[in-house]
């Protein structure tokens, strides 16, 4: 095929789980990427998969993901199914060579991927973006663009506070950690271009006949080069969903502020509503996000997080639930960075 013509065809797409954040995939898709075409669906529930395909208009419906990352009309996947699922069917998509967005955690452990990782130096370029969607928030973005103009001067400190609004209720530590924090734990990683080198977790169960469970989860760590970092992850706050950063410096400091909507005041009160859930608030980054993996993939130039910001996600996640396992700090050996990952 010409570049010509390459250029010009839809990216033909296959999504693996139609859920909540499946179904919003194939929405912004359908919608908002002129370049994307969902062709293929997948999931074990059938009826919900018809549903979403009626809607998309994909022609291809499989209950076995296998099938569809084999098959011939699918350029690229985007992984929704449940995180246990992820690191397999990643593998599954380098296996096939197919490009793959996979939402996070990449894996449940370290171990697994590292094995994602290898797959894909073997493999020879990039594959694999994970969906750790704040890359795209413009909110964060902002103090990202701060942080990088130098304008904060030596940076000393980065806090995240993740409030999830409810409903959740009785996650143990390990999925609040692989599930939810995982995503602070790139942003502290990303925002601060270092990487964390100790943590220290310690957490509020439901209930003490439940010591697994984490009703509100406080990560403390350190980085390389000397800062510090907090991150505060409240499962159930009971009023709403919200995420923010902070980065101090040594010449200023840099927040984001999660609430868009307008500040009212009206009859002696004054008020903001603040967004239900992650889609809500996340809604514009989940867009950038699918339109810059489709730009990539027509381009042939990676971007967003990838299998290696995955990877060391878990070495950190992994190392938070020994500390809250063990009540001890941990130490993170991270690798050094395969050559094919380093950013720019
Ligand atoms: C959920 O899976 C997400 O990815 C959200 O961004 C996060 O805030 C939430 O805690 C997770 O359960």
């Amino acid at each position: 095929m010409s570049n010509q013509h390459a250029s010009q065809r839809r990216v033909r797409i296959g999504v693996i789980g139609t859920g909540g954040m499946g179904g919003r995939h194939v929405r912004n898709l359908t919608n908002e990427v002129a370049a994307a075409q969902v062709v293929a669906l997948s999931d074990v529930d059938a009826a919900r998969m018809q549903e979403v395909a009626a809607a998309c208009g994909a022609v291809h419906t499989f209950t076995d993901a296998q099938a569809l990352i084999n098959h011939p009309a699918v350029d690229a996947v985007l992984i929704a199914a449940p995180d246990r699922f992820h690191a397999a069917l990643t593998r599954a998509c380098i296996d096939a060579g197919k490009p793959v967005l996979c939402e996070k955690p990449l894996a449940l452990t370290a171990a697994e991927a590292r094995a994602i990782v290898e797959a894909e130096v073997a493999f020879g370029r990039r594959l694999v973006q994970v969906g750790l969607m704040r890359e795209y928030d413009p909110a964060h973005l902002r103090v990202k663009q701060l942080m990088d103009s130098g304008a904060l001067g030596k940076v000393l400190a980065f806090r995240g506070v993740h409030i999830n609004g409810g409903a959740l209720s009785w996650r143990t530590v390990e999925d609040v950690v692989t599930n939810s924090a995982v995503h602070d734990l790139h942003s502290a990683r990303w925002l601060m271009g270092d990487e964390i080198v100790r943590v220290y977790t310690t957490h509020v169960p439901y209930s003490p006949e439940r010591p697994d469970t984490a009703r509100l989860l406080l990560i403390q760590f350190a980085y390389r080069n000397g800062a510090v970092g907090q991150i505060e992850c409240n499962m159930e706050a009971g009023y709403g969903y919200e995420v923010d950063v902070k980065l101090t410096g040594e010449t200023g400091s840099a927040e984001t502020n999660s609430l868009q909507s307008a500040v009212v005041r009206h009859q002696n009160q004054r008020s903001q509503w603040i967004e239900q859930d992650w889609l809500q608030r996340f809604e514009t980054a989940y867009v950038h996000e699918v339109r810059a993996w489709v730009h990539s993939l027509q381009t042939g130039v990676p971007t967003g997080p990838s299998a290696w910001d995955g990877y060391v996600s878990m070495l950190v996640a992994d190392a938070c639930i020994a500390s809250a396992r063990t009540g001890q700090p941990m130490d993170v050996e991270i690798p050094r960075t395969a050559e094919m990952y380093k950013r720019a």
